[in-house]
């Protein structure tokens, strides 16, 4: 399953690297691959800084539910979220954005991620790690759906 990370508060390198720390050290998990980090353009109505983003494939037996409940976890507790400006700055998010095949309509848990497939930000470093997975409700492979997305905002390795 893959996760995307993000970070646009703080050392966002430094928050990026103890993020991929956190998800290695879950239990029954392993990460597989990461990507590159990106400095990535805000997307959305809030005004703010740039982001670093990042995706890691993770392999896990923990239930989606579960791992959204230490994603949580480590959003709070460990980067000191606070949950005030939806959509807005923070030290650190971690998203699911497939959970292999499977999809999963859920108040609190929507899998896949249902603006992945809109957002360069995941896209670009995913198409790095899995250019080939095929979306299991939009039927087309990570790059196709990248190449569709024509232009947005500034993705930049660093
Ligand atoms: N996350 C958001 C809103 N906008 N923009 C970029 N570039 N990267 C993000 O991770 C991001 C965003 C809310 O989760
Ligand atoms: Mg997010
Ligand atoms: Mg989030």
């Amino acid at each position: 399953m893959f996760i995307a990370l993000g970070a646009n508060e703080g050392d966002r390198e430094l928050s990026l690297l103890r993020g991929v720390a956190e998800l290695g050290k879950l239990p029954e998990t392993r990460i597989t691959a990461l990507s590159g980090f990106y400095d990535t353009e805000p997307v959305g109505p809030v005004a703010q800084g740039n982001f670093l983003n990042a995706v890691a494939r993770l392999e896990t037996s923990l239930t989606p539910n579960r791992l959204l409940e230490e994603l949580q976890r480590i959003e709070t507790v460990v980067f000191r979220r606070r949950r005030d400006i939806s959509g807005g700055p923070r030290p650190m998010d971690l998203d699911i954005l497939f959970y292999g095949p499977l999809v999963l309509r859920e108040t609190d848990l929507t899998i896949p991620h249902p603006r992945l497939h809109e957002r360069r930000f995941v896209l670009v470093p995913l198409a790095e790690i899995a250019s080939g997975f095929i979306h299991p409700l939009l039927h087309r492979s990570v790059a196709e759906l990248l190449e569709g997305l024509g232009t947005g905002e500034r993705v930049t390795p660093i």
